[in-house]
């Protein structure tokens, strides 16, 4: 018998079973339950448990000792406690719009959560070409109120602290400062660039000393600017999606940090999938009814974002200052430079670092994958320089738009 209380290891499917059997009640004592690890994400294990009499389904993901992309990365095992304790707030915050989560084991380094496998990963949906019109409305109100109402404008400012302090979550935020805001910026060995991109990344990137500097400044920006508990990591592989239903995952690299980081996250995300319809939809027609709909997406996602943020702020603000005549405004103008710059980021990152994105990856030919490889990185570096001006929806498209006629 395997001994789940006393030391860590990594499960494997079979102990996965024994574990469920042993330490959880999840079940019937006379379940049939087999397991699978379904995990394909860069860091942690993910288990599906099945009891086939009843049809019954749980998720427990545990995390290991180093990223499953390298060993390169050790990081810490808390990061599943800290996956866990904002999964629960998130649930309070944005009912609905996240899973479940039954319970979290010190010990092994896992939480048991619902199972959303009748939702599919968004960005796997959005390759096949598949639309999600209450997406943009989901997510918004998903992100104003992670983000509004964990930030000093709405919570007790001593609670706010004791919560930054409980989510300070050091070596997830090591990867994020290496990998999204240092590496793709010069010509870093642990970068992995698609062999006809590299002329253009060094000359339009690495060469560019003002676009350098900047990414200096948002990297401290990232550090020291504990603003909201943010999730850290909001792609579309973060997404569980059906066509009525959108729900937040993977929330391990969450912190205090910029608002905008996780709205920017979001948008570059779907301009992965822009640039990915883009370049594999044959019919012409279809290719331009599908990036249209994305279009649409990323001014419905930048807009209501704004919108809502302005309500909420009205209905739920407790900081009496934030009251003063423009100030709601100066604070959500910084957001949303944010939002620009993180999302600049996010397209430059996903192209030239180690971590990237199956929507240019999977593109097979070769001059289609380079001239979404130069979009992304054109437009990442505008948003980028350009972020004081990219405010709405549609300056993003404009950029776009721009970038493609280019190229
Ligand atoms: C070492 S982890 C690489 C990337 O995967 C995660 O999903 C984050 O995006 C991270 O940057
Ligand atoms: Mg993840």
């Amino acid at each position: 018998m395997l001994d789940f209380t006393s030391s860590y290891f990594t499960m494997k499917e079979s102990d996965v079973v024994e574990y469920v059997k042993t330490m959880l009640d999840c079940f019937k004592k006379d379940a049939d339950l087999s397991c699978q690890e379904i995990g394909d994400g860069n860091l942690n294990y993910v288990f599906r448990v099945v009891d086939h009499k009843t049809g019954q389904s749980i998720i427990i993901k545990q995390a290991g000792p180093v990223a499953r992309i390298s060993d390169e990365f050790k990081v810490s095992t808390d990061r599943n406690r800290i996956e866990y304790e904002i999964l629960r707030i998130q649930y309070d915050l944005a009912p609905g719009l996240v899973p479940k989560v039954y319970h979290y084991d010190a010990v092994m380094n896992c939480c048991v959560m619902e199972d959303l496998s009748d939702h599919r990963i968004m960005r796997t949906a959005l390759m096949n070409y598949e639309k999600f019109p209450l997406f943009a409305d989901h997510i918004t109100t998903f992100m104003v109120n992670t983000l509004l109402l964990t930030s000093d404008v709405v919570m007790n400012h001593k609670e706010k602290k004791a919560l930054v302090g409980s989510f300070i979550n050091p070596d997830l935020c090591e990867i994020t400062e290496d990998l999204v805001y240092t590496e793709p910026f010069f010509d870093c060995p642990r970068n992995d660039v698609f062999p006809p991109t590299i002329e253009f990344a060094r000359n339009e990137l690495w060469k560019d000393e003002k676009l350098r500097l900047e990414t200096a400044k948002l990297k401290f920006e990232f550090m020291t600017h504990a603003q909201s508990l943010i999730h850290g990591d909001l792609h579309t592989g973060s997404i569980f999606v059906k066509p009525e239903s959108t729900k937040v995952i993977d929330p391990e690299f969450a912190f205090y940090g910029p608002a905008g980081y996780d709205v920017g996250n979001v948008l570059a995300n779907l301009i992965f999938s822009y640039l990915h319809a883009d370049a594999t939809i044959e019919d012409l027609e279809q290719k331009e009814d599908y990036k249209d709909w994305l279009a649409k997406t990323i001014i419905d996602v930048t807009d209501l974002f704004r919108d809502k943020f302005m309500t909420t702020w009205k209905e739920k603000i407790k900081e009496p200052v934030a009251r003063y005549k423009g100030f709601p405004e100066y604070y959500l103008d910084g957001v949303m430079r944010d939002t620009s710059a993180a999302a600049g980021l996010e397209l430059c990152r996903r192209t030239l670092g180690i971590a990237h994105v199956r929507d240019i990856t999977s593109i097979c030919d070769v001059t289609k994958r380079a001239r979404a490889e130069k979009i992304a990185l054109t437009i990442g570096k505008r948003f980028i320089l350009e972020r004081e001006n990219i405010a709405v929806g549609t300056d993003y498209v404009r950029v776009l738009k721009e970038t493609e006629e280019i190229f």
